[in-house]
């Protein structure tokens, strides 16, 4: 496949100030009719280039005649034009029910939608399918009216009516000039939910979140998140919307989360429908973060949109920043830092570390769906969370006021950002750049002496190799650090040291014995920090760090480190049990500190990840991280045995409620028997058992289950059985509980794991064609270490099948189940060979997607 390169890019030679879609909709033959009216950029001389994907032209039509100066590049189709501007009218036919890929106009229970970003538009017609050329659109849309009585695009409704023949139509115009991957149609058999909101000039937004009938009841959540981050955006960044109406469908086969487009925001039904019963806190919370996530793009990526798909951190990391804040100012800003940090480290520090890995702003693609990654969305998040660090909240603020006044109407670079923020915020960020050039995780090393009355801090850093990168230069990093007196508990002020050098000393008077080093507080800058700390001193800033992330990072070095030891086999017994006793008596301070809320404690309380547990060691042998985990997780178990009952039984009176403190029993009680049933399987299945029974709460049932299914024990056999047969029978049709129910089995901790997946993808519930369905079962099992590198390569075997199996029905989501195997390097000699033989079978499988084969073929290099 041809390589897209960021140095390449050019302007358009022609523009389409306007574009009049009319769809005649059916499920399998929707015609389109597109009259673009086209105009020529200044002096340039090419022809008309559209794109086009397994599409092709009934007819084209030049200022109204049939015209032959056209012909077929490839997919794209080319028009010599005489003059400056003309109108181009292009008929076009596709099937949206035969379109599995969920790309451009599909088909979902008797639903038409659309998902056009990044490339799909040019599967409904030909046109210059790139984000820098920006039209407005006029939709109509015929279809019948049985089938379809909802008919919705972008924008205002404009006029409708009915006809004799049973069909309707609707027209809608979008003011708005946007990008084409913007651009939605939705026709089908809906209800709405509706609400208002009034901006702050005074403008009344009418609201309205279409879905299914029957499912209206669970809206609520998703309207209120709507509502809510409509005032954030208005008190935070001064955003107010531009549009009379705001609409949202939920769709229950769509490729990712959801999308922004204008005025008609698309949503996987999982982001939408919630209630006690069916969604757990988690969900409830994806939902708030999704919702705003969503809405924040009218400004962030709308309003401004990117110039080419190279910007696309521009939009996202900025946009993943902004719906951080705003969960964070909905509830507890402490926990959700401490969550984004794990979901970076979980997702992103092993895409850096990776074949796969590439900067925020990537160099080249093959196929740009394949860069919607962690480190384009989260990553990205934190280098411009790292811009706030260094200007303060007033003159970041500044920034991004200039660059949205700067660029509004534009589509703009990650370039035109920074420069923006420079301005606004008066900050020099020329070497910060390397930000966005350089991809890897830069490792900085802190050694803290002390001798006289001074303390002395040497930091020195080093940003790893990356593919296509072999040498780096050195970062900006800012570090906000703070040094303790173990005698009062205290520091005296947090300081923000910048560390812009390969190494740098700072000096700190004034203490007449050595402090205790607190850095990269709230992580302050997407960085591992190598810091040789004694247990005591891990065991104090757990304790005492008034940094709530610092203390959660804390007792997670305290545990990566006794783990790391014992994997590396590098433990003796009197160090083993050192450390062992350590986390205990950490923990059971953690267990009964009153002043902390149950929420953070339920952060505190968490056991490193084993992938997180890998990416410390240059080759992992994922089962003895597995065993050393669980090994852990049976002491803790055990030793606080008595503390994990009280809390179970603390926390299983809290009544059901949203408040935080319902939540964070709700939390700790599943964490309990998590402990429990590592120790003493068989009290933890009857208390889990009793939690499942008594549940009137997903957080509860689904924790409970959870803990079930992962029990391997014989005597309890029955009750795990039991309780999955129930829960399945119980939410019979309800597809996103379903996908619960194939999910905690694929992610549980038994050890027949493997064989109920392989029984699972039989199941009559099962289905290849929704990537809700595979994800929850896959995805689940992919992410699940124990099972997937299962010793003799059946799990390889089994994500390499599914994706041979899946790609010619959904490329885009085949490719997602790639990077698990790309890992090899990083494993043990044995498991790495069998990944390997795995990658280089789907490699020789004929007809391959694009989006598989880059994936494949980088993940082999
Ligand atoms: N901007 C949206 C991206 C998206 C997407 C990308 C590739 C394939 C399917 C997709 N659906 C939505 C989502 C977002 O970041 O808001
Ligand atoms: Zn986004």
């Amino acid at each position: 496949a041809p390589v897209i390169h960021r140095a390449d890019y050019r302007p358009p030679e022609w523009l389409v100030p306007e574009i009049a879609l009319d769809f005649a909709l059916s499920l399998t033959a929707t015609h389109v009719r597109a009259d673009l009216e086209v105009q020529r950029v200044g002096t340039a001389s090419g022809p008309l280039r559209l794109d086009g994907d397994g599409i092709a032209a009934k007819s084209v039509l030049i200022d109204g005649t049939a015209h032959n100066d056209w012909y077929m590049d490839g997919d794209s189709l080319i028009i010599d034009l005489p003059g400056e501007r003309h109108t181009v009218t292009i008929e076009t036919e596709i099937n949206p029910a035969a379109n599995t890929q969920l790309s451009g106009l599909y088909a979902s229970g008797g639903m038409l939608c659309t998902q056009c970003e990044a490339e799909g538009f040019r599967r409904i017609t030909f046109f210059p399918d790139r984000p820098d050329v920006l039209s407005r659109y006029t939709v109509r849309m015929t279809g019948e009216k049985a089938a379809f009585p909802v008919l919705l695009s972008n924008g205002n409704p404009v006029a409708s009516g009915d006809n004799a023949d049973g069909t309707h139509w609707a027209e809608w115009h979008d003011p708005w000039p946007k990008p084409s991957y913007l651009f939605a149609l939705v026709a089908g058999d809906l209800v709405a939910s509706r609400d208002s909101f009034t901006t702050r000039s005074g403008r009344r937004v009418d609201l309205a979140i279409y879905v299914r009938a029957g499912d209206e009841t669970r809206t609520g959540h998703a309207m209120k998140a709507l509502i809510d981050s409509m005032r954030w955006d208005e008190d935070v960044y001064g955003r107010e919307y531009d549009l009379d109406l705001f609409n949202i469908v939920a769709v229950a086969d769509f490729n990712a989360g959801a999308m922004e487009n204008k005025g008609l925001n698309v949503f996987n039904t999982r982001y939408i429908l919630a209630d006690p019963e069916t969604a757990t806190d988690g969900d409830y919370d994806a939902i708030e973060g999704v919702v705003a996530h969503e809405y924040f793009h009218n400004w962030s990526g709308n309003r401004v949109t990117c110039r080419d798909w190279f910007q696309l951190s521009l939009k996202e990391g900025f946009t993943v920043l902004r719906d951080q804040q705003f969960s964070a100012d909905m509830g507890s800003a402490p926990v959700k830092r401490i969550e984004d940090v794990r979901i970076l480290r979980a997702a992103q520090f092993p895409e850096d570390s990776g074949p796969l890995a590439h900067p925020i702003r990537p160099d080249a693609y093959q196929e740009i769906s394949n860069f919607y990654t962690a480190t384009v969305y989260n990553k990205g998040a934190e280098v411009i969370r790292m811009m706030t660090v260094l200007a303060g909240p007033e003159r970041f603020r500044r920034g991004t006021d200039l660059y949205f006044d700067r660029h509004d109407g534009e589509a703009a670079t990650c370039e035109d950002f920074v420069r923006a923020i420079e301005d606004g915020a008066e900050l020099d960020l020329g070497q910060f750049r390397r930000w966005y050039e350089q991809a890897g995780t830069p490792r900085v090393t802190a050694t803290l002496t002390h001798a006289g009355d001074t303390a002395t801090l040497v930091l020195s850093q080093t940003v790893p190799a990356t593919p296509g990168q072999p040498d780096k230069q050195p970062m900006v990093i800012p570090l906000r650090t703070a040094l303790f007196d173990r005698a009062t508990g205290q520091h005296r002020g947090e300081q923000l040291l910048v560390l812009t050098e390969p190494e740098q000393t700072f000096t700190f008077p004034g203490f007449t014995a050595p402090p205790v080093l607190s850095i990269n507080r709230g992580f302050s800058a997407p960085v591992a920090i190598d810091l040789p700390m004694e247990t005591a001193d891990l065991v104090f800033l757990a304790a005492h760090d008034d940094d709530p992330f610092a203390r959660y990072e804390a007792m997670q070095q305290l545990m990566v480190r006794h783990l790391v030891a014992a994997v590396s086999g590098d433990l003796p017994d009197e160090a083993r049990g050192e450390g062992l006793a350590a986390i205990r008596d950490v923990y059971a301070s953690v267990l009964a500190d009153a002043a902390l809320d149950d929420l953070m404690r339920g952060e505190l309380l968490i056991l490193p990840g084993e992938g997180y547990i890998a990416e410390q060691l240059a080759q992992a042998d994922p089962s003895r991280i597995h065993a050393e985990r669980e090994a852990l997780k049976r002491w803790l178990g055990s030793q606080l045995a008595g503390p994990w009952q009280a809390l179970h039984d603390r926390c299983t009176a809290v009544p059901y409620s949203l408040e935080a403190a319902a939540r964070g029993a709700r939390k700790l009680k599943t964490q309990a028997l998590v402990y429990l049933a590592a120790s003493d399987p068989v009290e933890a299945a009857r208390r889990a058992k009793a939690q499942y029974d008594a549940a009137d709460n997903m957080t509860d049932r689904q924790g409970a289950l959870m803990v079930l299914a992962g029990i391997g024990t014989a005597e309890c056999d029955e009750a795990r059985r039991a309780a999955l047969a129930d829960f399945h029978a119980r939410f019979a049709g309800n597809a996103l509980v379903i996908d619960k129910w194939f999910s905690i089995q694929a992610s549980a901790l038994h050890p027949d794991t493997l064989a109920h997946v392989t029984a699972l993808a039989a199941h009559p519930d099962f289905t290849l064609t929704n990537p809700n369905r595979v994800r929850a079962l896959y995805m689940a099992f992919a992410a699940n270490p124990q099972a997937f590198h299962a010793a003799d390569g059946a799990g390889y075997r089994m994500i390499a099948d599914l994706i041979l199996k899946l790609d010619p029905i959904n490329g885009n989501v085949a490719a997602r189940f790639v990077p698990p195997l790309g890992r090899w390097r990083r494993i043990e000699p044995t498991r790495a060979a069998l990944m390997r033989a795995e990658l280089e079978r789907i490699a020789a499988a004929p007809g391959l997607s694009r989006d598989v084969r880059e994936q494949v073929s980088k993940s082999l290099e």
